[in-house]
């Protein structure tokens, strides 16, 4: 048996073409790279100082093979384990490791997890629009584009700003640059009464083919989460998502008791523990962790495997702010496993397609990575290093009377 490789190096790279991506490079003794996406938007430099301080001094001289077992010992490793920072460190190491293990044998990630079992990856894409023709102008474009589910977001009037809608029909992304974050106006009364009314319009105006996704971004009580459920049974989404704050997990047996609405939660968990009990009491319909916010692929195949169990699907996260090295690993992970529904994909800038050079590929409404040994995303630090880090922080939220609410 050959000598056993060992880590040599390990670098994290912050950058922020257009946006802010934290990318973690582990290179080994006999040359490999692995790339790990460690973007946490609004928060990254404490991911980059985690890895750096934390965690780089650790992985010097480790076997790189062993992936599950550096996910052990950096989970187990630090007492004060979970949350955001900890888990997303956690799952760039563990995607770096299994981007060398796919270079080291000559495989794309997919086929280490036992191979394909579906041909393509079904994809939803964003539609956004202040008021109803932009919300269709928005649809028809992306209908045109291939997709076949799209997530619709409107304005409400009355309000100023609203989560997921830009007012001229550009990309919306939530982070603003600057040293503080925006403050927006929240008012869940003004959303209840006219975002069903909108949804109404958008599904008789697509037919019943197109998959239709809408997300309340954790702002409902349970029974105002239950009542927009109600509202909105008819019109066979695809899934609502996030109603309420994640935090509370008890209050979806509420929802879950008064709605048949297809409910999708997760985005914010970091662990399969946080999944646990929405999966065994199938409060949910689908699991929405990101792979590189909830501990790389190790931990995101456990939770689907637990999903399984339950019939509940995955459609993970992948928002511009994961980068393609994360949603590269999203889809290695997708293409093997059987109970992944679908993938969210905004797409990127094209600045970030040449900085993230990838493998993966976009076609007709679906996703595929690629068959390039490995995750299939090689990166420019070049390129990237002419852009440096800037503060950028997602907005907060206060309701009309001035209280902090949750954004
Ligand atoms: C989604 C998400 C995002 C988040 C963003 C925060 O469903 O795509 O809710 O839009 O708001 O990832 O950083
Ligand atoms: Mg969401």
């Amino acid at each position: 048996m050959s000598k056993p490789d060992r880590i040599a190096a390990v670098d994290v790279l912050v950058a922020s073409p257009t946006r802010n991506f934290v990318t973690l490079k582990v290179t080994t003794e006999q040359g490999l790279v692995g790339w790990g996406d460690a973007t946490l938007n609004g928060r990254e430099l404490a991911v980059a100082s985690y890895l750096r301080d934390h965690v780089a001094p650790l992985l010097i001289g480790r076997d790189p093979a062993r992936v599950e077992d550096t996910w052990q010992y950096l989970y187990r490793g630090a007492y004060w384990r979970r949350g955001p920072v900890t888990m997303t460190s956690v799952g760039a190491v563990d995607l770096a490791l299994w981007d060398i293990k796919g270079k080291a044998t000559g495989q794309p990630v997919y086929q280490l997890l036992g191979g394909a079992v579906r041909d393509r990856i079904l994809s939803y894409t964003h539609a956004t629009g202040w008021d109803v023709p932009q919300v269709l102008d928005s649809i028809d474009a992306r209908l045109g584009e291939g997709f076949r589910a799209v997530r619709v977001q409107t304005g409400v009037p009355g309000l100023e700003v609203v989560y997921g809608v830009t007012r001229d029909g550009t990309a919306y992304e939530p982070a603003g640059r600057g040293i503080a974050p925006a403050e927006e106006t929240w008012d869940a009364d003004a959303y209840l009464r006219h975002a069903p009314k909108v949804l109404e319009e958008v599904r008789s105006h697509v037919g019943p083919e197109v998959g239709l996704l809408h997300d309340a971004h954790h702002r409902l009580t349970p029974n105002q989460a239950a009542r927009l459920g109600r509202s909105l049974e008819d019109l066979g989404l695809f899934w609502l998502e996030d109603v309420t704050p994640a935090e509370n997990q008890e209050v979806l047996r509420t929802v879950r008791g008064r709605t048949t609405v297809p409910l999708a939660i997760g985005e914010v968990f970091n662990t399969v523990w946080e999944c646990q009990s929405l999966i065994t009491e199938q409060l949910i319909d689908y699991v929405r962790c990101c792979v590189s916010h909830a501990g790389g692929i190790s931990q995101l195949r456990r939770i689907a495997a637990l999903a399984d169990v339950w019939q509940i699907q995955l459609g993970p996260h992948g928002p511009s702010d994961i980068s393609p090295v994360a949603l590269a690993a999203s889809l290695h992970l997708g293409l093997a496993t059987t109970n992944f529904a679908i993938q969210e994909y905004m797409g990127y800038d094209p600045l970030v397609h040449e900085i993230f050079r990838h493998a993966w590929s976009y076609e007709d409404g679906h996703l595929h990575p690629g068959e390039a040994a490995g995750l299939g995303v090689e990166v420019d630090e070049e390129l990237a290093s002419r852009y440096p880090y800037q503060p950028a922080y997602l907005p907060v939220a206060r309701r009309r009377d001035g209280s902090m609410t949750d954004w």
